[in-house]
């Protein structure tokens, strides 16, 4: 059998290699682990633009796992990660073509690394290679490989979510995105939705491909043994002493204008106007990491989210009292674990999202015997599989308002009704089984 080749923008950090904590990592461990295999990406660094044609690839093994990683120069980070990559794909796959700033040269900068890498990666490859690649950063990916005589398999999955046609065309040069794209053999996208966007983009243009649903998952046995040992942490108990019995509400984004995280704070101070008799009495830990911290809309989605924190904490609370606890900083995995089996109710309400892990780990970490609730977006890729959360519109800062009342005084015979089913679903689709039915039907013979 040949090697598994995955490649992606990011690679994991030397440190993570041996112990992957989260994202991508974990979810194709099962897949990486079954043979020889090869991870190729970017190696995270930026050099000088002196530097442009002196780069090679460095390597690391680390069991039976090849860390294949490549520099990129300053404006090759700006051009294709920055600006094309995160400041014109991504709002636009999250539906918000209002936010993509366009500049053809951006483009050109983001077709070119695509080609680079695609150098880069064919001397490293083996005849009966299975090539599979991830995320927006490379739509164009294997067409740049079939341009240099690449014949073998490749699979591209996308983690966000594509929106409908007429949406994405918006896109200067869409069609020739989706041109590109008939060099995969197997196109993944998170849910049926997504697939039959994109299809129907293939179908209008008159492209051959076909996309399908491949909903990603997390390892939820191990998530949940780290929720359970996640008890036992001081700083657990430290969090669980600073309640003083009252019931606990957690979101945990990173910190991006996706997560709906202003219209979530609006929807809690709504709660707070609407049910007066939670006021004192619950408490709203938001964990939320700053991420892309040097683009201007996420420093002002930044500030917007201080200063809303800050008015309601301000207007709402007491002298013993903070309704919202609002921290930008990360949280090992282990601890946000612990906290979640702790938590009484989740808010998970992105404007929208590929998948969103964060609603299948909180219903992993829960006590199966007294789980807590899960409010989720109708418009996170999980909500397709976790109808039995509490599903709520996110622009609809009452129906947030609603959903969280009803968390906090749902009777326990539902909370556990609805558990059970929550728990099947995030244990019937799993990283692995992701990984493997993705792989299964990138390795099936197809017609030439
Ligand atoms: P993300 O947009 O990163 O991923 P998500 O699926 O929620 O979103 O995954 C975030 C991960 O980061 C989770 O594992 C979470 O626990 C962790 N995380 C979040 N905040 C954290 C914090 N404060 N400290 C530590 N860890 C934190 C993209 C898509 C998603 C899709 C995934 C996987 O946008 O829709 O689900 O890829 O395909």
């Amino acid at each position: 059998m040949g090697r598994l080749v995955v490649v992606s923008n990011r690679v994991p950090s030397s440190s993570d290699r041996h112990h992957p904590a989260g994202g991508l990592a974990v979810a194709l461990q099962d897949a990486l682990r079954r043979g020889e295999s090869l991870w190729f990406g970017w190696s995270g660094k930026q050099v000088a633009e002196e530097e442009k044609h002196s780069r090679t690839v460095s390597q690391e093994q680390v069991e039976n796992v090849t860390y294949a990683t490549i520099d990129l120069t300053h404006s090759e980070f700006d051009g294709f990660y920055q600006k094309y990559s995160n400041g014109i794909l991504w709002p636009l796959c999250h539906y918000r073509a209002g936010l993509m700033d366009f500049i053809r040269r951006d483009r050109e900068i983001y077709l070119d690394v695509n080609k680079f890498y695609a150098r880069k990666l064919r001397d490293l490859l083996r005849p009966d290679d299975i090539i599979w690649v991830h995320d927006y950063h490379l739509f164009p990916f294997a067409q740049a490989l079939r341009n240099l005589g690449v014949k073998n398999k490749i699979g591209f999955f996308l983690h966000i979510p594509f929106p409908p046609w007429s949406l994405m065309k918006s896109l200067p040069s869409a069609v020739s995105l989706l041109k590109n794209m008939q060099a995969y053999d197997v196109i993944g996208l998170q849910t049926e939705d997504d697939a039959r966007n994109m299809n129907d983009g293939f179908m209008q243009c008159g492209f051959g491909p076909r996309a399908q649903a491949f909903p990603i998952g997390i390892d939820p046995d191990s998530f949940a043994r780290q929720a359970e040992a996640g008890e036992h942490d001081a700083e657990v108990h430290r969090l669980k002493a600073s309640l003083r019995g009252r019931p606990l509400v957690i979101g945990v984004d990173r910190l991006d204008y996706s997560k709906g995280l202003p219209e979530r704070f609006l929807g809690y101070e709504a709660f707070l106007k609407r049910f007066p008799e939670h006021k004192g009495k619950v408490m709203y830990l938001q964990i939320t990491p700053v991420s892309r911290g040097n683009v201007a809309d996420y420093k002002a989605l930044k500030r917007d989210l201080d200063e809303t924190a800050g008015r309601i904490n301000g207007m709402y609370g007491d002298f013993d009292w903070t309704p919202i606890r609002y921290l930008t900083q990360s949280v090992p995995r282990h601890l946000l674990a612990g906290f979640y089996r702790l938590a009484d109710a989740a808010l998970v309400t992105p404007l929208r999202d590929g998948m969103n892990l964060v609603a299948k780990e909180f219903v992993a970490a829960q006590k199966e015997h007294n789980p807590g609730s899960l409010i989720l977006s109708r418009f996170a890729g999980a909500a397709a599989e976790m109808e039995d959360a509490l599903l709520v519109n996110p622009h609809d800062p009452e129906e947030i308002s609603d959903a969280l009342h009803r968390a906090l005084i749902m009777p326990k015979a539902e909370r556990l009704a609805r558990g059970k089913k929550l728990r099947e679903s995030v244990w019937r689709v799993t990283a692995s089984s992701w990984a493997r039915d993705f792989l299964e039907e990138l390795s099936k013979d197809r017609p030439e």
